[in-house]
């Protein structure tokens, strides 16, 4: 054992240090951020390092992570459909393999390759054009066959009794999970070390604007002068962007998401299954991690439902039957901000300084490192990053949309 182990093992207890403080709410900020989860709290910490721009509030109504950034099920994936979602996402893995060092932070990144099973001849031809366009981008993505998916995990059952057997799958091998909450702390630490304002119980309740222009985010706390505000929240974006008076056009829908107790380490990739709506991994505490797809409507609740249990533990079973006597232990519901594209909205606004990051619908985890970094370009500089071009407001106006359903990791 080390000496210096040693010393902290004999040491009296103390609390360990706060990894972020807490500080009076200013009545100014060059930006004010809505919303403490990993997207606000990366642009934060991109603002503050690559920009030296500091004077920065991130505002939480509630603790950070407590939205969406924690509540998803840690997926991380690159391979989607359109150029423009590969390109993006790509960057955002990029950025992640990269993350630990970069925040000196173990976010656990594990990149232990990532399974869209096809049960049907269109998902097959749907995972061979997804493949084919990642290859084109320089995305590790191909089909491979039932045996190739048995090598990597001999637990699932690639006979032909399952009702949808195997047929193949999209195998995409730098995808994987990471700890979500290692992400957010370690972005808030790294933001708060260099200045930014992390104000947690911080809930916005209005936002002031004067000749189309934002002047101000009225809070629980006061009323804060500003000239820039992100909107970086999910689950409450439509109702935050009306505060300033832009309309989105967004449906905010639950996906719920559960635990099992722990198992032995069987499962080293992450297995998803759109015919059979399911997705799921095992975390290092050794959980099974699954989740399925969006509720079939529009809610802000985020109650567990007794009927996706039984229906998710019934798909699961299909393909890993020896599952049958593990016990779910935790079972949560996060919102989603669905766009008719499927892919989010980042940038500008009709109102002038009022910039969103939302409408992220099931894959807001993955992007958070690339869109907190754009973002930040684009607050700092005043110029869209051509990554984000695409994702912008107006393309539902002009009609070019970024067609992501097809990616998604099951059946919305
Ligand atoms: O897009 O990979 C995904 C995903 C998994 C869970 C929710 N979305």
């Amino acid at each position: 054992m080390s000496f210096t182990l040693l010393k902290r093992g004999l040491r009296p207890n103390r609390p360990p240090a706060p990894m972020w403080r807490e500080h009076p709410l200013q009545d100014h900020y060059d930006v004010v951020i809505i919303g403490g989860g990993a997207h606000g709290l990366a642009t934060a910490y991109y603002l503050a390092t690559v920009h030296g721009i500091t004077d920065v509030a991130v505002l939480e109504k509630r603790y950070i992570g407590s939205g969406a950034s924690g509540r998803n099920t840690a997926i991380l994936r690159s391979n989607y459909l359109t150029p423009e979602g590969i390109l993006f996402y790509d960057e955002s893995i990029k950025l992640y393999e990269n993350l630990a060092s970069e925040l000196d932070f173990n976010v656990m990144f594990s990149q232990r390759g990532h399974l869209t099973l096809a049960h049907t001849d269109s998902s097959m031809r749907t995972m061979q054009w997804r493949a084919e366009v990642n290859q084109i981008q320089n995305v590790d993505s191909r089909v491979i066959s039932p045996a190739e998916v048995k090598k990597l995990v001999p637990f699932i059952d690639t006979s032909d009794r399952p009702r949808y057997p195997i047929m193949g799958a999209l195998y995409h091998p730098p995808g994987g999970v990471i700890r979500h909450d290692a992400v957010v702390w370690g972005y808030a630490r790294a933001a708060d070390a260099k200045g930014v304002h992390i104000h947690q119980q911080t809930e916005v309740t209005g936002i002031d604007v004067e000749h189309n222009r934002v002047v101000a985010v009225q809070t629980n706390r006061g009323r804060i002068a500003t000239g820039t505000v992100l909107n970086a929240t999910a689950g409450w974006c439509s109702l935050i962007a009306a505060m300033a008076g832009v309309r989105l056009p967004v449906e905010t829908r639950p996906l719920q998401a559960c635990v099992t107790e722990p198992l032995k380490p069987f499962l080293d990739t992450v297995i998803v299954s759109g015919t059979f709506h399911f997705y799921l991994s095992q975390s290092d505490r050794g959980e099974l991690v699954m989740g399925a797809s969006v509720n079939p409507f529009a809610s802000y609740s985020t109650d567990a439902t007794l009927d996706f249990a039984e229906a998710l533990a019934g798909h699961v079973l299909e393909l890993f039957p020896s599952l049958a006597k593990v016990r779910l232990l935790r079972h949560w519901a996060g919102l989603c901000d669905m766009t008719p594209d499927f892919s989010p909205i980042m940038g500008t606004t009709p109102v002038d300084g009022f910039l969103v990051d939302v409408g992220w619908g099931t894959y807001g985890f993955k992007a958070a490192p690339v869109s907190g970094k754009r973002m930040a370009e684009l607050i700092a500089t005043n110029r869209t990053p051509e990554l984000i071009a695409p994702f912008a407001y107006d393309r539902f106006f002009t009609g070019q949309i970024v067609g992501e359903k097809g990616a998604a990791a099951v059946t919305n």
